[in-house]
């Protein structure tokens, strides 16, 4: 894909001048930059300039970092400053425009384009002032990395990447240009075989043969019926760093699924041959236990990809600091599914899963935003384990044991979730 405003295109070879120049330009100082590229003991608000401190650092170089519960919960609607991030590449070099919670600059959103094309009679390439001049709406949705949890199966056997806890997720207003009334004004005439969408996004691997970031979804994928090319995110145009100028956000698909930086848009026969969506991001179709499956064995044969979110719940309250007494006490949190169907149970016990009672839920935003949860429980003094359990009408409900789930690459935690607190 080309980078119309960077010519020529960079190599690694002059990261040391640009990490000068882009930090500059965009305001981010070079030596934090520096800082954040040579070591994981930075803090989160040096490697992505205007996050907030003390975000949960999972790679300095790539800027993959989740939120502490106890900022997540804070807010309705997550804002930029502490929502997680996850990116594949370094943000070094050509890449350094979006290490911030800034809009992106604008002779960036000036010059971007987005291509559709494939297989189509009519290709079609349009600018972000096209989308803007086209009727915009809501969706609020939960964002969620398809590792979040991952560091829970270390349980059964550690699984590679991010050790996530429960914070890479994030309840979020996206705003923008719904995409099949879109598909069909363009009139581009896909060809009978065209049965995939391929969404790319801007950011491309460091060697030739690394792959793009690239995600497919089918054409009759209803899900499809609610996606957005957004062009803004709570109220904002959307940070550099979540996806702006313009991501493709399918609510209630796991994060993987919601490109950003979007460039272009493929009619294809099949789904990707990209790492991204033929090897990775997917879960065997089958339950695997460690040793019988390996995190290269994936093909579109044995395994899916990783679509909508898992029936989930999460406790917010109390945590293990935050100084909760002996007698009564309000077990809060939030749950969340792919909103297909809604949440209509959340199990909540204080003993360690001897006792259950039924949470009052509030109802939810939306179909894929989170439903905050409440329940009163006794706390004793010493030990309590606190444990939560969502299921929805159509009788989903989370594995009280998520270590059934184990897979090699460590997606799709949704184990009921539970917290010791000592009182
Ligand atoms: N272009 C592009 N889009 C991407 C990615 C990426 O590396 N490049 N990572 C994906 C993954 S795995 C996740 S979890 C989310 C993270 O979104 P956030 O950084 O806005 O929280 O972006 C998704 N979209
Ligand atoms: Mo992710």
């Amino acid at each position: 894909m080309t980078k119309p405003w960077i010519a020529p295109q960079l190599s690694r070879r002059d990261f040391g001048k640009l990490v000068g120049a882009a930090g500059l330009a965009f305001g981010v100082s070079p030596a934090a930059l520096r800082a954040a590229f040579a070591a994981d003991a930075v803090d989160s608000a040096q490697i992505i300039s205007g996050k907030a401190s003390g975000m949960l650092i999972h790679n300095a170089k790539l800027a993959v970092m989740e939120t502490p519960l106890k900022m997540l919960r804070e807010h309705d609607h997550t804002p930029k400053e502490i929502l997680f991030n996850r990116f594949h590449y370094p943000h070094e070099g050509d890449a350094a425009w979006y290490a911030t919670t800034s809009a992106p600059p604008e002779d960036i959103v000036k010059n971007w384009t987005i291509r559709f094309d494939g297989l189509v009679q009519r290709p079609r390439t349009l600018t972000i002032a096209d989308l803007q001049a086209r009727p915009q709406e809501k969706r609020v949705s939960v964002l969620q990395c398809a590792g979040n949890g991952r560091s829970y199966y270390a349980a059964k056997q550690k699984v590679a990447g991010g050790q996530w806890q429960n914070g890479g997720l994030g309840n979020v207003e996206w705003e923008g240009v719904p995409l099949r009334p879109l598909l069909d004004d363009l009139k581009m005439e896909p060809s009978p075989e065209a049965h995939w969408l391929t969404a790319e996004g801007w950011d491309q691997p460091a060697t030739p043969e690394g792959s793009d970031f690239a995600k497919s979804y089918h054409l009759a994928d209803p899900a499809l019926d609610n996606a957005i090319l957004a062009l803004k995110m709570n109220g904002e145009p959307i940070p550099a760093q979540n996806g702006g100028p313009v991501r493709l956000i399918i609510p209630g698909y796991y994060g993987n699924m919601n490109v950003k930086l979007l460039t272009t848009l493929l009619f294809a026969a099949a789904e990707s041959p990209s790492a991204f969506q033929s090897v990775g991001y997917r879960m065997p179709l089958v339950p695997v236990e460690p040793g019988q499956f390996e995190a290269n064995d994936y093909t579109v044969y044995n395994s899916v990809p990783t679509y909508g979110h898992k029936i989930k719940s999460v406790i917010f309250s109390p945590l293990p600091d935050d100084g909760a007494k002996a007698g009564d006490a309000e077990i809060t949190g939030v749950a969340f599914n792919d909103g297909e169907a809604a949440i209509t149970m959340v199990e909540v016990s204080a003993d360690g899963g001897k006792t259950w009672q039924e949470a009052e839920i509030k109802p939810a935003e939306s179909p894929w935003a989170w439903y905050h949860w409440s329940a009163k429980a006794k706390l004793a003094s010493g030990s309590n384990v606190l444990m939560c359990r969502a299921t929805d009408a159509l009788g989903r409900t989370q594995p009280m044991d998520g270590l059934t789930r184990w897979n090699p690459r460590g997606y799709e935690w949704n184990g009921v979730d539970r917290v010791e607190i000592t009182v």
